[in-house]
């Protein structure tokens, strides 16, 4: 089983959206292993976004992860990674098709509300900045067996 980084992003808390967005992914039927409510230090949210460092859009993306709590979490199941972001949607949420989380919640690319992890090494890099170890609570669900064949 595969682990993805999964975050609600400042808008997506300011707006109300935290219940609806983890409803989404209970309901596919993927299981959450941890989740903290927290504020992201300017230091986090550099590595986070490092990639985009060179980006004219990085400093206004950096003040905008860390203007309010978010809500970060790792979500575990079968081709988790991929799946999470096809419920996300594309970057932009006006192209995001109708039915996915951007595409049903956002407008505007610099608040498109959530964050997923994109492949297997950004999930495993981004997993380990935002959580420890012993964070990451391995639990059977009792509904698994009608879920996976
Ligand atoms: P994603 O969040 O879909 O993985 P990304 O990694 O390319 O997208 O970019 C990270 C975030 O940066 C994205 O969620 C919103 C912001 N962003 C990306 N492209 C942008 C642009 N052209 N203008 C403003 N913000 C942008
Ligand atoms: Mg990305």
């Amino acid at each position: 089983m595969e682990k993805t980084f999964l975050a609600i992003k400042p808008d997506g808390i300011q707006r109300g959206l935290i219940g609806k967005i983890i409803s989404r992914l209970e309901e596919k039927g993927f299981k959450l292993v941890a989740m903290k409510f927290m504020l992201v230090s300017n230091e986090l949210a550099q590595k986070h976004y490092g990639e985009h460092k060179e980006k004219p859009f990085f400093k206004g993306l950096v003040d905008f992860i860390t203007s309010g709590p978010v809500v970060a979490m790792i979500w575990e199941g079968k081709d988790v990674i991929n799946a999470l972001r096809k419920m996300m949607g594309k970057t932009n949420p006006l192209e995001a098709d109708t039915g996915t989380i951007r595409g049903d919640f956002g407008v505007d690319i610099g608040r498109n509300v959530v964050h997923g992890s994109d492949s297997a090494e950004s999930a495993k890099r981004e997993i380990k900045l935002f959580f420890n170890e012993s964070e990451i609570i391995s639990w059977q669900p009792e509904i698994q067996k009608w879920i996976y064949e």
